[in-house]
């Protein structure tokens, strides 16, 4: 097998970083959705997808295969301190990440208003590192160079805004970073795509 290969439910889910990093660095590869599911969940390391192949080489858990682009395509800072800087980032990421999918997939009803009110808690870590690496100007969220960070977190901003349309009015540099990076050519030609657009943000429907 040669080339880039993304094995993913056709959903945003935690897929939509790696896709979004591919589109803007006009890296080319295959997608594939794992249908029947029965059949390929053995075949996953860890029972779950996304799954990336280069080549003949198998590689899964979502932040793994952001990491193991960002160190192939020069997409992890040019320092050990700044690629500490965008783990210590996505590491937030993550953990904002995990609370939206034990609300989406868990406790949507019961929950959402009151995830809603505390979301700029949530946001705000986010504001003050943007603001001091001034990412609202450059699109970068660390040391002013594009890292796999900057799809994470403008996916979960992007979420975000849909679950609640105004939550960036109070953060102007986060919203600067997010405008910055969604005006980007090959991401909007991107979010143009059928693919984007037909694609659900999660697999239950809710949003
Ligand atoms: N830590 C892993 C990572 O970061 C978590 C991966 C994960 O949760 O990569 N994978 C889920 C799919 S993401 C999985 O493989 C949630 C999207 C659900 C979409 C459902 C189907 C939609 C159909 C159109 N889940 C399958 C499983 O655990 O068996």
């Amino acid at each position: 097998m040669t080339g880039y290969k993304l094995l993913y439910f056709t959903v945003r889910g935690r897929g939509e970083a790696i896709r979004l990093l591919l589109a803007e660095n006009g890296i080319e590869f295959e997608e594939a959705s794992p249908t029947p599911w029965p059949e390929y969940k053995p075949k996953m390391p860890f029972g779950q997808v996304p799954c990336f192949y280069d080549g003949d080489f198998q590689l899964v858990q979502s932040n793994a295969i952001l990491r193991y682009l960002a160190r192939k395509h020069d997409l992890y800072g040019s320092s050990l301190q700044s690629q500490a800087k965008i783990d210590m980032l996505n590491d937030g990421v993550e953990d904002v990440r995990n609370t939206y999918v034990k609300l989406i997939y868990q406790n949507y009803e019961a929950g959402k208003e009151e995830y809603i009110k505390n979301l700029p808690n949530a946001l705000q870590p986010f504001e003050n590192l943007l603001t001091a690496s001034d990412a609202g100007v450059t699109g970068a969220s660390v040391d002013g160079k594009r890292s796999f960070v900057d799809y994470n977190l403008f996916d979960l901003l992007d979420i975000r805004c849909v679950l609640a349309p105004n939550c960036l009015s109070e953060f102007p540099p986060l919203k600067a970073f997010y405008d910055k990076i969604a005006s980007d050519p090959k991401i909007s030609a991107y979010r143009q795509t059928e693919g984007f657009k037909t694609r659900s943000i999660n697999g239950n429907g809710k949003q």
